[in-house]
């Protein structure tokens, strides 16, 4: 099993721990979702109508995991948390500490739609320090490779203070950087080259990589990155905004329905 340290009850303790300290500062405070309660919450128009919540645990990952060469954040308690009573933990480490879902290997131009819309992408985060960064994890980049052409595109919120939980919304930002030095294209930058570590848009940096595909996103707490306290939960790609919680919801059971209760009292309607 890759995600090797599934909600442990350490991590756990350690991060009710640190949240104290955010309560006290908070006083209590209604969670920050910003602009992410729109996909959050459904309805009322915008991308809340095509979102679904998909709640990952540790018995059920979907699709979530942590490369071998770093150190997997875990799912652990909180409790002042945007979602629910649980969310993704993370802690310094010299490796990095991560979890990207599989994205199936899709066009990364598909991030970009017919009329120039990124797709949304985003999530709630809490942190003392730096914030954990949004990463997408490329084959196929622009870059002279006899390789596979492996690279990250990579975003940093804001820091925080930990009093409270912050909202990523990456966007139409122009802090877009890229782990190699990519290729020009013809049209886009005027045709110059991004060399790695400079900052620019998510649509020049799909523009200058028709060729990648999508691997994997997800957020990185990197090896530089020294704060305490960090978590991440209500991971929205797309359509669907992810929950991490150390347990799902229990379904709804069917009986609870007016019209199954009807059922029920007339033993069957048929
Ligand atoms: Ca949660």
């Amino acid at each position: 099993m890759r995600f090797n340290k599934v909600a442990g009850i350490a991590a756990s303790t350690f991060f009710s721990g640190a949240l104290v300290l955010g309560l006290a500062t908070s006083a209590g405070a209604a969670p920050d979702l910003g602009s992410l309660s729109g996909s959050i919450g459904g309805g009322g128009g915008g991308v809340g109508d095509c979102s679904t919540v998909e709640y990952t645990t540790p018995d059920k990952l979907n699709g979530w995991s942590t490369p071998g060469d770093e150190t997997a954040a875990t799912i652990g308690a909180v409790t002042d948390g945007p979602l629910g009573a649980g969310a993704l933990t993370f802690e310094q480490s010299n490796k990095g500490t991560s979890l990207y879902k599989n994205a199936a290997g899709v066009k990364l131009s598909t991030l970009v739609d017919a009329q120039g819309k990124l797709t949304d992408i985003g999530y709630s985060y809490l942190t003392d320090g730096a914030a954990p960064a949004l990463q997408l994890r490329i084959l196929g980049a622009n870059y002279d490779t006899e390789g596979d052409g492996f690279a990250t595109i990579v975003w940093t919120p804001a820091n925080g203070d930990g009093s409270k939980w912050l909202t990523a919304t990456p966007g139409d930002s122009d802090q877009y950087w890229v782990t190699r030095d990519i290729r020009g294209v013809e049209g886009v930058r005027d045709g110059e080259a991004l060399p790695r570590n400079e900052r620019t848009t998510l649509k020049n940096i799909i523009a200058m990589n028709p060729d990648a595909t999508l691997i994997e996103y997800g957020v990185q707490q990197t090896k530089e990155n020294a704060a305490t306290g960090v978590a991440v939960d209500g991971f929205v790609f797309g359509c669907t905004t992810t929950d991490f919680e150390l347990v799902a919801p229990a379904a709804v059971p069917a009986q609870a329905s007016p019209l199954a209760a009807l059922t029920n009292l007339f033993g069957g309607l048929s």
